[in-house]
């Protein structure tokens, strides 16, 4: 099969195009280092099935962050029948540099002068067939996100490919030519093809930079932008999630319990008690996820998570961190893997390590599940936004306190460049594409570790099958009674220890096993557990399920990234003792007040 790889700097619309020709659904976001791992899909170009590879962005071929050798690796390993080489149209000045570089590797090249309707609001004017003699290469203009120029660039993609040359590999001992001849060449084509107005900036750009980043509202602002973020995600969430949640308890009673009335009842209660209702209290809460991660697209897409960087970059210095380790804090509000995945921007491995360290520290969405879940039982309705703000709070608590503590065995003396990109808006199609992405990836999780999570916790509760279920007779009761000198002190009973047991293996689970180990779907759960707990243990509990390890996954990425089994324990061992401290002091402290 024919190859093509997709390359260039960071942040010029690589995977924007990708997705546009192949219809994947790779992530994209408004700054650099959004892919870190390659990406492929087929797609029929001409007559033939070809390959598309997305490549994380790279500077210049000489670059050794981990994801700009991911790059360099792919090239040296593969062969490759065409290089599509994507450039924002707006920093050519820049970008030609790597363009010329790439050419250098002896592979034929297509140029994708990206981002052609920014170029043209800016005024800039690029003569493409000039410089595309002058550089012996053919080149396209293109918008990819609006797809403007699209047709005839994937007709020269087609075209390049048919010709008859076998597939090749890079020449990468060519990478390291001559920089000063480079200089001198992208100096003269530059002058020739380009022309630029004299005042070029980018008015609107400029002007919420002027309030964005203000040297004393930027960072409130920030802080409130994110408050508001989760307080919609909440009040528009919290109702679509009883809807469906009551539309399950109704597909329940009026479809598959009557379904299901001949059938023995062990199989019977496995099926309604353990697979619809622990799956079931899962689903229900699908609206608040994708809810969370379209508020998170606008926030990452606009530019704004660049400029939180920047605002917060002299704070997280002091904690022996960047601006860089807080935006990846940020993503891991949405899930930790990625986020830990992102950190191979990071070039200095302390400055890695410390990072990876406090990214499992982030609320991600599927602790905000059991968090809305028990607030919204516990707690009134207008303590509930609060409380959940304080776990938001008590999740970067936990994090400095992790980088306080460790800054000094992880250090690094790295710089950080940061480039803020203009503000730029999602399209609708590019919203609709990031929802999907983020369905069918929980549904995947879904039918995979909460299925198995669900299926274990009801073997547990359910044997000796002579006995009430979740009693303490039971295996699960039997593990609880275990682990009770250690829960006991913070406020866990015996049936919500099992849910935490559980609970290591993914957050997702914590919800199906109380399910099923209270035997109730999830419109009746809340009501059985607000019974059953008051409202220190039910905080002390949050806390712990915020701070202890958030799922075998990102313990899986812990290693594979740091490929250090000493570090992956840290990163385990750390949270389960902070975990168990701070609920320690919450419980205690809040019983020796009287609560
Ligand atoms: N205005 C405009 N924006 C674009 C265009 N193509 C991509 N973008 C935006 O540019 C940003 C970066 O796009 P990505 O596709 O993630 O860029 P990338 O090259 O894959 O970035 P990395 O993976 O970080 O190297 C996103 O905000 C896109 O929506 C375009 O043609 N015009
Ligand atoms: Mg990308």
């Amino acid at each position: 099969m024919k190859r093509v790889a997709l390359l260039g700097m960071p942040n010029t619309g690589k995977s924007t195009f990708f997705n546009r020709l192949t219809g994947a659904a790779a992530k994209v976001g408004n700054w650099p280092g959004v892919t870190v791992d390659l990406l492929s899909a087929k797609v029929l170009l001409g007559a033939d099935m070809v390959e598309i590879v997305d490549l994380p962005g790279l500077y210049n071929l000489h670059g050794f962050a981990e994801d700009e050798r991911v790059a360099r690796r792919f090239l040296e390993d593969n062969t490759v029948d065409l290089l599509l080489v994507i450039a924002n149209s707006t920093q050519l000045d820049r970008q030609l540099a790597l363009a010329l570089q790439l050419q250098e590797l002896g592979l034929p090249m297509l140029l994708l002068l990206n981002m052609s309707d920014e170029a043209s609001r800016l005024g800039i004017e690029i003569d493409g067939e000039r410089l595309a003699r002058e550089m012996g290469i053919e080149i396209a203009t293109v918008s990819a996100k609006h797809g403007h120029g699209f047709g005839k660039a994937k007709d020269a993609i087609t075209r390049l490919l048919s010709g008859s040359q076998p597939a090749r590999k890079a020449d990468m001992s060519k990478a390291f030519a001559d920089d000063d001849a480079l200089e001198h060449r992208l100096d003269a084509l530059y002058a020739d093809s380009v022309r630029v107005p004299l005042t070029s900036s980018d008015r609107v750009t400029d002007r919420l930079d002027r309030v964005l980043l203000h040297p004393w509202f930027g960072l409130p602002l920030f802080f409130l932008a994110m408050l508001g973020m989760f307080e919609a995600v909440y009040t528009l969430g919290a109702p679509l999630q009883d809807a469906v949640a009551w539309l399950l308890e109704m597909v329940k009673e009026q479809a598959v319990a009557p379904a299901v009335t001949d059938w023995s009842p062990m199989v019977r209660s496995f099926l309604l008690d353990g697979l619809f209702d622990g799956v079931g209290t899962v689903v229900s809460f699908l609206p608040i996820i994708v809810l969370f991660f379209l508020f998170m697209a606008i926030v990452e897409d606009s530019g704004y998570l660049s400029r939180a960087a920047f605002l917060m970059d002299a704070f997280m210095s002091r904690l022996g961190l960047d601006g860089r380790s807080f935006v990846m804090q940020l993503m891991g509000f949405g899930c930790n893997v990625p986020a830990l995945m992102g950190t191979r921007v990071m070039r200095s491995r302390g400055l890695r390590l410390l990072t990876m360290l406090i990214i499992p520290f982030s609320l991600c969405s599927a602790r905000l599940q059991v968090f809305v879940f028990f607030t919204t039982a516990i707690f009134e309705p207008w303590a509930a936004p609060l409380v959940l703000f304080s776990l938001y709070v008590m999740s970067f608590v936990a994090a400095f306190l992790t980088a306080l503590i460790y800054r000094s065995r992880l250090s690094h003396a790295e710089p950080l460049l940061l480039e803020l990109p203009p503000y730029r808006f999602p399209t609708g199609t590019q919203m609709w594409l990031r929802g999907w992405r983020e369905v069918t990836h929980f549904l995947r999780e879904a039918s995979g570790f909460i299925l198995l999570g669900v299926l274990l916790v009801w073997a547990l509760t359910h044997y000796p099958s002579d006995l009430e279920p979740a009693s303490s007779g039971t295996l699960a009761g039997q593990l609880a009674t275990l682990f009770a000198p250690i829960f006991q002190p913070i406020g866990i009973d015996d049936l919500m220890t099992v849910a935490l047991l559980f609970g290591f293996v993914a957050k997702e689970v914590v919800l199906g096993a109380m399910a099923l180990i209270y035997g109730a779907g999830d419109s009746h759960l809340a009501g059985i557990v607000a019974g059953r707990t008051d409202w220190v243990q039910a905080y002390s509990f949050m806390l712990f399920v915020l701070v202890y390890t958030p799922c075998l996954s990102t313990v899986a990425v812990l290693r594979q990234e740091s490929k250090s089994w000493k570090f992956t324990a840290l990163a385990v061992g750390w949270p389960l003792l902070l975990a168990w401290l701070l609920s320690f002091v919450f419980y205690q402290g809040a019983r020796a007040l009287g609560y």
